[in-house]
């Protein structure tokens, strides 16, 4: 207690004229009694004002409190439930109550009681709709989930509504989410090097620009370099749907026409395929070993094994220096081998019927994802197969219509340039125009431009019995029928001055030595069929983690 606080320590003492003091100057009866009875009524007075800011402090809390505690915040207080998925949410659910996982891709503060968020999952979007409202939803709740960076991931509850007026910024325009309950199922750091949004524009590569659109477009490499994020984006969302679909389609074809699928090996003795590059490993247990450059030697040793009709989804590794729109160091390979009873162009047949199988398919079961990348590249809804077939031309009439159209070919004239990218991609443009198709075949390549394991055509010693498939004017697929004799195989190799006896090459000879039915087959390239049939600008669009001389990451 202070002096101040002392009863009776306000009493002026000493003081002669006093009557609150006697002679010796200490306090009277009356004026004790006095003081003490004032101290009491202060200290009363003190209670009264405690217990008043008790009561009103206990107002507040119980203002306060938050009736919708267990219904957000972190996973760990959720109880467990069944989700549905984005994709999935059609009319009929709406009343209904859902849970789903999504990435919040934004949120929108309207008031303390009320918020919106645009969720995201596999490329769909959707409304959800926070409203403080009851016991579901608080204050507090509509606060929390508003502040939680942009792209965590949600677990969230709600009832569906139908909208009156369609959601611009949704992909299921036509439903919302009312939330109910929203947990946090992993946070992403505030700092996004980019936003999913940013990869929903076309590349600046490609030279579509939106005028509209007043942000900076992100260069492709950014895009690359942070290509989670990319991914995560409704465009490669579907790039990639239409992708697996390609290896499931081309799979299935081949399982129903009674090919079986194998497994070559990717690390080889020697660089064998001719033309390409190869990457050397060379700490293989103190030799040199490579990385295939194409399944074809042991496409053709399963042949010879009486396999009769093989097929190979894999890696292609490629050491070529070609910074270009449509070379990588490594790409997926959809590699076909097969026997034939008379002519090679059961074989081509074959390739060319797969083809349209595969792009037909996707054409009919694939509208939606091919729609969400028309949106950016508009090329990516007309690809064109005149009457679902393709059209097979010789390479001769290829050159011959080039000519037609003024282009110099006075090197492919001679039997021994093959078509440069640039003629290639004019003669898809006078294909278009004259056959109203983007899949054609040129067929009878010449000998000089295809690889020493193609049969020479039977009366043309310039030709080959070879093929190579075009979408959209570029290659997609070499093929031919294949050299099926040892002795004739050896003789093409030293005619291409290729030495039998180099390392590599005993196994493959020797496989032709017991007897091999004729046989034929085509590699495609899988990144570059999606490239082309979607008209993506490019083939690194429609690879995942493309590798090519720049890029060893991520
Ligand atoms: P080729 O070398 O022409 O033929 O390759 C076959 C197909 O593979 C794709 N391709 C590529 N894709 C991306 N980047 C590259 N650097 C790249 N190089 C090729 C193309 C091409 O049409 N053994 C033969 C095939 C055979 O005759 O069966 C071969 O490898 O789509």
């Amino acid at each position: 207690m202070s002096s101040e606080e002392k009863p009776g320590a306000a009493l002026p003492v000493h003081a002669k004229d006093n009557p609150n003091v006697d002679a010796e100057g200490a306090p009277t009866k009356s004026a004790l009694k006095k003081a003490a009875k004032e101290a009491e009524k202060a200290a009363k007075k003190a209670a009264a004002k405690e217990k008043e800011a008790a009561q009103r402090a206990a107002q507040q809390a119980a203002a306060d409190e938050d009736k919708a505690v267990d219904n957000y915040g972190n996973i760990s207080k959720a109880k467990e439930a069944d989700a549905v998925k984005l994709k999935d949410l059609t009319d009929e659910y709406a009343n209904k109550t859902v849970t789903f996982f999504a990435r919040v891709e934004n949120t929108r503060s309207q008031s303390a009681k009320l918020g919106f968020l645009t969720l995201r999952e596999q490329g769909y979007t959707i409304q959800a709709v926070l409203a403080a409202a009851g016991d579901d939803v608080s204050k507090q709740m509509v606060k929390w989930a508003l502040q939680t960076p942009v792209n965590s991931i949600f677990r969230v509850t709600g009832l569906v509504k139908k909208v009156d007026a369609p959601i611009a910024s949704a992909t299921i325009s036509g439903l919302e989410v009312a939330v109910t309950r929203v947990y946090e199922v992993s946070r992403a750091v505030d700092f996004l090097p980019m936003a999913v949004r940013d990869a929903e524009k076309p590349i600046p590569e490609s030279g579509i620009v939106d005028p509209e659109d007043k942000s900076p477009p992100v260069p492709m490499h950014i895009r690359l370099d942070n290509r989670v994020i990319d991914l995560q984006a409704d465009i490669n969302q579907a790039i990639f749907t239409i992708s697996s679909a390609v290896e499931v389609l081309f799979t299935e074809y081949m399982f129903k026409h009674g090919s079986r699928k194998f497994n070559t090996p990717k690390l080889v003795g020697a660089a064998t395929e001719g033309g390409a590059g190869v990457f050397a490993v060379t700490n293989y247990f103190g030799k040199t070993a490579y990385l295939a450059q194409s399944p074809q030697f042991y496409k053709q040793m399963l042949i010879a094994a009486d396999c009769e009709s093989v097929f190979e989804i894999g890696p292609v590794f490629r050491a070529e220096n070609s910074n270009t729109h449509r070379h990588l160091t490594e790409f997926t390979g959809l590699d076909f081998e097969m026997v034939f009873n008379n002519h090679y162009h059961e074989v081509l047949s074959f390739g060319e019927n797969l083809i349209v199988h595969i792009l037909t398919t996707l054409q009919k079961e694939y509208a939606r994802e091919i729609a969400t990348i028309q949106r950016i590249y508009p090329r990516a809804g007309d690809f064109r197969i005149k009457d679902n077939k393709a059209l097979r031309l010789k390479y001769a009439d290829g050159i011959a219509l080039l000519k037609e159209a003024g282009v110099d070919t006075s090197e492919q004239d001679r039997f021994e340039t093959d078509l440069s990218t640039a003629m290639e991609k004019q003669l898809g443009k006078i294909i278009r125009e004259k056959y109203d198709t983007d899949f054609y075949v040129l067929d009878e390549f010449p000998m000089a431009v295809r690889p020493f394991y193609t049969k020479a055509h039977p009366t043309d010693p310039n030709l080959s019995n070879s093929y190579d498939f075009f979408m959209r004017g570029e290659e997609i697929m070499s093929g031919a029928q294949r050299i099926n004799e040892a002795s004739e195989l050896e003789q093409s190799m030293r005619a291409k001055g290729v030495d039998p006896n180099a390392e590599g090459f005993k196994d493959y000879i020797d496989a032709f030595r017991q007897g091999c039915r004729p046989h034929a087959g085509g590699g495609l390239g899988l990144n570059r069929i999606v490239q082309f049939f979607l008209g993506l600008d490019n083939v690194r669009q429609a690879t995942p983690f493309p590798r090519d001389p720049q890029r060893l990451r991520p």
